[in-house]
């Protein structure tokens, strides 16, 4: 059985990079797999503890998913505040995983700072309930941004450290499903899931600075384009991202040592489903004064109707609740089924 899930926080406005590296692949996956797609309420909280709006946040990146074309009949939506059994595996993936794996993570290091004594708790621990948002479901596949690859490849380690610790119990229980492990076959309770990180904008740069992630967190609003830009602030962004003196290059490898150039390619390549090698067919050797307003014409062509459908069912907050509930009731069937057989397979007595 394949199943995709995937979730974003609830952190702030949403941007290009979340659309190109997550929101356009959920899209596209809806027609093909069974699909999961979550706000992951809790994972905010280790960004910021006291949220005045959290629960209007929730509803905006509820909004967006809509907005964007994943549709309430055919995939599960919903907050992961509705369904508990995503921390009560949290919890259990706490106790199976080491807190070396956690220190060693790039996201920890770089959201911790200098002061990692200080960092939360829940800071260090979020990989672990990352794997336990995607392993609750069993899920198989995750589209995800480059930079969240290297969380994958630790819930496939939880999964697998799972899978040995309580192998016996598995097998006694007849609960082991088949699964290939690189050239071997091997029998356990949690697949070993894959990160789906494909196409030309897997990780989106910053406008201002090639070398850094467009994120919700730059102070820098001209780094970004926020779904929820107009045109004009669009084509704005689009006309004052930072570039090089040299017109765009005749192949691939001159993008070499080029990173806005490379950025501005792999966003046009994206936005339009073309390859990047389209992209320099169409205007290699021109300069960037001609490209930027053919991008900011096909971003606003894509963006700005999304941001429209956004505002137009944000203003309906019911109607976005009752998405995120009912997806709730069929997300935590599935969920208590996983969890069932976890604590049957760990030995708790809860039945
Ligand atoms: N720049 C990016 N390029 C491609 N994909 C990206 N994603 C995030 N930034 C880029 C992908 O978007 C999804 C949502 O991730 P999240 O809600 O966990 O947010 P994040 O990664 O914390 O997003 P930001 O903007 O980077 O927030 P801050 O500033 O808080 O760090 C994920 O699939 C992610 O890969």
């Amino acid at each position: 059985r394949q199943l995709v899930f995937s979730g974003i926080q609830p952190t702030g406005n949403l941007h290009l990079g979340n659309y190109l590296g997550a929101l356009k692949k959920f899209v596209t996956l809806q027609d093909t797999y069974e699909c999961i797609y979550c706000v992951v309420d809790l994972h905010s909280l280790t960004a910021t503890l006291v949220h005045e709006d959290l629960a209007d946040q929730t509803r905006a990146i509820a909004a967006a998913y809509l907005a964007c074309g994943l549709d309430p009949e055919k995939s599960i939506i919903f907050n992961q505040a509705r369904v508990p059994q995503h921390a009560e595996l949290a919890w259990i993936f706490n106790c199976v995983a080491r807190i070396g794996w956690m220190n060693r993570m790039t996201q920890f290091k770089d959201k911790a700072g200098k002061d990692r004594e200080n960092a939360s708790l829940g800071l260090l621990a979020y990989p672990s309930l990352m794997a336990a948002d995607i392993l609750v479901y069993r899920a198989t596949h995750v589209p995800v941004g480059e930079d969240q690859k290297q969380h994958l490849e630790l819930t496939r380690d939880i999964a697998q450290k799972f899978n040995n610790d309580f192998s016996a119990r598995i097998a006694e229980l007849g609960y082991g499903v088949e699964m290939a492990v690189g050239e071997e076959k091997v029998s356990g309770f949690f697949p070993l899931t894959e990160p789906l990180i494909e196409g030309p904008a897997t990780r989106v740069m910053s406008l201002r600075d090639g070398s850094k992630k467009m994120s919700k967190s730059d102070p820098s609003d001209l780094s970004r384009i926020n779904l929820t830009d107009d045109a004009d602030a669009i084509a704005r962004k689009i006309r004052k991202a930072k570039t090089d003196p040299e017109p765009l290059p005749s192949d691939l490898a001159g993008l070499e040592g080029r990173p806005e150039a490379e950025n501005l390619i792999g966003i046009y390549a994206a936005l339009a489903d073309i390859s990047r090698e389209q992209v320099i067919a169409e205007f290699g050797g021109r300069q960037f004064s001609d490209f930027k307003p053919a991008l900011a014409d096909l971003a606003v062509a894509t963006l700005e109707p999304i941001g429209k459908e956004m505002r137009r069912i944000a203003a309906d907050p019911a109607y976005v609740d009752k998405v995120l509930r009912d997806g709730g009731e069929r997300a935590a069937v599935i969920a208590e089924e996983t969890m069932k057989k976890v604590r049957e397979i760990v030995g708790l007595l809860a039945d």
